[in-house]
């Protein structure tokens, strides 16, 4: 049909007639006002912020589609290998500041903008973040797009287009609200709907016999209900380069005639529109993390919602210059980020078995050598896992592909471990007990070439414990790709005045794509008037920061104080709790003696918790109570200051890592895979004070032991603590310093004398203590004190915050791309011609 045909052209086709924009000021100006006038329709005398704000992004947008339309040119005519990332989340951050630096034309807008008495910030504040991700997996998908873009490697990131993104946070009583986060209210000004490639999604249903009645032929899956996957797309530049990639994200519709046009004409009104919302309930919410049992259904529908539209729009991409699917592999290389998207492995065999005809060891192999996949955690209870019941009803075609693929790893691991029960019932796909359930990580291991940790202790540590046995079957599967951030935007973009002191130093700004040339700012180390320009630099961001809170919080900062920075979710492994441990030490130590000589510190947290996580959510509201009892303390003013930023995200992110002196990376060792708000936090020269866990040790090999404040338990100690009997309690026993603490906790000293408010917190510590904060208090404390003294040394400081810059280069996620490229994906680079 027309519509098929229509479906079967790639986004752009490459022609001579490619639109180009101008490149002058005045050509930028013109662009400007055309679309002021045909977009908004208005004029310059009539214009409204919002108008502005609307203009400036599509003008903007215009100049990356003439790069899009190049590029996709450039990529079919190369035919190359892609690479299509697989994620349910991206944190992708405000695009207008980028977008104007990818372009060049961030002096020309301001030059235009400011003669009409319309300021940068206005329009920056105008900007909306889509918040479509949880945490660092999210932004780790985003800073990797990134860099991609910037290597000009082919790549198309696929993800879903929820209506609502994680949850706004306030606070009322110190405790956690959680609020809607509609963040196209506005509409989104940078995406493209592409209704032409929308997609049919089946779910529930039965299968039947095609041909014959195998299992391993293709059968046919009736599905009883379907929904459409609409896409838009946003696009991705690269900076210094002429790509731009795209991230394609889908959208749950109502299949046509869904409204109910008989039920509405007799005043039923919410009956008649009740099929549409169902089907819309897909993309409606980011789930904000699975520690909530609501909605798992709706969750797993999410996830195969993604893999369905994703794969269809692969296999349409594939097919613009490929016909024969033994060249799939070689073509494409799909990257799962985390178990989320691991449905595209029994849905590739669906497609190929049951819609190409493909038999099924031709698409068994095929399946193999296309998928990898990342995991980001060790926590056992974070590895997903989905009732085998759930999935028979909701993918019963899938539920009988991961049986069948089941069948024959078991079968192979039994002619290698002839008779090995244990092994069997630890690597099926499927668990027993208590209850059948599908191992996603498993499914991820068996079906993919390779299989990656993200930080090097992580990568041994899942190959050592968490998928152990996997990895004595297939050693050559299992990979480190340590994390890495974008330094466009946790640089050059977040901390304009420190790029421009590096730029000056280094001769350039070549070190925005080539990291490593930070190294040359070893050479100023210890050189006086950089190391005072360099505070300057440090002490201009803590005033913004200052000013930003005391807007927001009322609490107001000291630019001179050290800005000890917390920013991350809140989780009990990452250990906020011991932060509040060392403020209340602080804190009774000023109280006990007003005189005492002290470092001036700012305590700054941010985080999100879980909506439906208890236990984080009352070390968050401690966090409050702490937080207004020193403020209000006339005793301590002018030495501790602690403040907790609300609803932390990708742009506060880039406020506050600039003028943090101190990074607190304190998670139990062996808990956090990896982490890269500690690469940021370096990069920016703040020192960190961390534990050995995840990349913290290659932050710390790298900028070197005197330049690191290290403390606390090693991952190895960490695990013989607890088997060796772990008594939280007498360390409380033991330390007259930490039992002062927590008996101002619980005798509500931080809650007007109410001793139960948190006892429930003092209790589970002096309890169990999973993530062993009472053991590892002592050495953090003291590490502190440590920190303290070097401060006092301001030159020496500096010289540490200069060296943890000049030698962060290694975390620019440039490098871990490039590691992919090489260690997985095997794809090579395709420039895109100037013009
Ligand atoms: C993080 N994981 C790791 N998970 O905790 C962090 N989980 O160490 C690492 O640096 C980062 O990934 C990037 O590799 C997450 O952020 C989630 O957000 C998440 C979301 C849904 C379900 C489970």
């Amino acid at each position: 049909t027309e519509a098929d045909s229509l479906a079967f052209v790639p986004e752009i086709k490459p022609g001579p007639n490619i639109r180009r924009v101008g490149t002058t000021v005045e050509d930028f100006e013109q662009n400007l006002l055309s679309n002021l006038y045909f977009q908004r329709g208005t004029t310059i005398e009539s214009a409204s912020a919002g108008d502005a704000y609307h203009t400036l992004a599509v003008t903007l947008r215009d100049r990356l589609v003439d790069r899009y339309a190049r590029t996709v040119a450039a990529h079919y005519e190369t035919n190359p290998r892609f690479v299509y990332y697989l994620s349910a989340e991206y944190m992708l951050g405000r695009q207008l500041n980028q977008n104007l630096l990818y372009t060049g034309t961030e002096q020309w807008t301001r030059e235009i903008a400011e003669a009409r008495g319309l300021s940068m910030e206005t329009l920056a504040t105008l900007d909306v973040e889509p918040g479509l991700g949880n945490g660092g997996l999210g932004r780790l998908a985003a800073c990797l797009l990134d860099s991609m873009a910037t290597l000009d490697i082919p790549a198309v990131g696929y993800g879903i287009r929820y209506d609502y993104g994680i949850f706004k946070q306030t606070f009322q009583n110190g405790e956690q609200v959680e609020r809607p986060d509609d963040w196209t209210f506005y509409g989104n000004p940078w995406e493209f709907a592409a209704p032409d490639d929308q997609h049919v999604v089946g779910f529930y249903g039965k299968t039947e016999s095609a041909n014959g009645d195998s299992m391993a032929g293709p059968r046919r899956w009736i599905p009883s209900e379907t929904v459409r996957g609409e896409p838009s797309h946003m696009l991705v530049p690269g900076y210094g380069t002429q790509t731009v990639n795209i991230v394609r994200l889908w959208r749950a519709r109502a299949s046509r005639q869904s409204f109910d046009l008989a039920r509405f004409g007799a005043g039923q009104y919410g009956e008649a529109v009740q099929h549409i919302a169902l089907s819309e309930s897909i993309s409606k919410v980011l789930y904000p993390d699975d520690s909530t049992e609501l909605g798992r259904e709706l969750r797993l529908k999410q996830q195969y919602f993604l893999v369905s539209c994703s794969l269809r729009d692969i296999i349409r991409r594939f097919q613009f210059r490929n016909r024969d699917w033994d060249a799939f592999p070689d073509k494409v290389v799909i990257q799962l980020n985390d178990t989320h998207p691991v449905l595209a492995i029994p849905e590739l065999m669906r497609l190929l078995v049951d819609e190409h005809q493909v038999d099924w060891d031709r698409a068994w192999s095929i399946t193999q050598r296309t998928f990898a996949y990342t995991c980001h955690t060790l926590l056992p209870e974070a590895l997903e896992t989905w009732p085998v019941a759930l999935m028979e009803r909701l993918l019963p075609r899938h539920m009988e592909i991961i049986y069948l693929i089941n069948h024959v790893f078991l079968r192979d691991l039994d002619m290698r471990h002839p008779g090995d029960l244990r092994l069997m019932r630890d690597l099926s796909l499927i668990q027993e007990e208590p209850e059948r359930r599908v191992r996603m990580a498993n499914l991820a291991v068996v079906g993919s070439h390779a299989v990656n940790g993200v930080a090097e202790l992580h990568s041994r540590l899942l190959a050592e414990t968490t998928l152990r046995d996997f990895a004595s079957l297939w050693p050559e599967k299992f990979h480190n790709v340590t994390n890495g951030v974008t330094p466009r935007r946790f640089v050059r973009l977040a901390n304009p005045r420190l790029s421009s002191l590096i730029s000056a130093h280094l001769g350039g700004d070549g070190w925005l794509t080539d990291l490593d040339q930070l190294a040359g700012l070893e050479a100023f180390a210890d050189d006086n008037a950089m190391r005072e320009r360099w505070r300057d630099v440090k002490r201009l961001n803590k005033v913004d920061l200052a000013a930003y809170a005391a807007r927001t919080t009322g609490v107001v900062l000291d630019p001179q104080a050290m800005c000890d920075v917390m920013i991350k979710r809140f989780h009990e492994y990452k250990r906020q709790l011991l932060k509040v441990l060392h403020v209340v030490t602080l804190y009774n130590r000023l109280r006990d003696d007003p005189a005492a000589t002290v470092v001036p510190r700012t305590v700054v947290f941010a985080g999100k918790a879980a909506p439906g996580y208890r236990a984080a959510k009352l070390v968050m509201k401690l966090v409050n109570a702490v937080a207004d009892t020193v403020n209000n303390d006339p005793r301590v003013a002018g030495a501790l200051r602690v403040v907790f930023l609300p609803d932390y995200n990708v742009t506060r992110a880039e406020l506050i890592v600039p003028s943090a002196d101190l990074s607190e990376q304190i998670s139990l060792a062996g808990k956090e895979a990896s982490g890269t708000g500690n690469m940021k936090l370096a990069l920016n020269g703040a020192v960190t004070i961390g534990t050995l866990d995840g990349a913290n040790i290659e932050i710390r090999d790298r900028v070197g032991a005197d330049n690191f404040f290290l403390f606390g338990y090693n991952a190895e100690q960490a695990m013989s603590a607890r088997r060796s009997g772990y008594s939280a309690r007498s360390f409380y026993d033991q330390d007259p310093e930490l039992r002062a603490v927590l008996d101002a906790i619980s005798g509500g000293v931080f809650s007007s004398g109410d001793r139960d408010a948190f006892a429930s917190v003092v209790d589970s510590v002096l309890g169990w203590d999973e993530y062993l904060c009472l053991g590892d208090y002592r050495s953090y404390v003291d590490c502190q004190d440590t920190v303290e003294r070097a401060w006092q040394d301001r030159e020496r400081w500096t010289s540490m915050s200069i060296r943890n810059t000049a030698r962060s280069g290694f975390f620019s996620s440039d490098r871990t791309v490039r590691d992919y490229c090489r260690g997985i994906w095997n794809v090579e680079p395709v420039r895109v011609p100037e013009e």
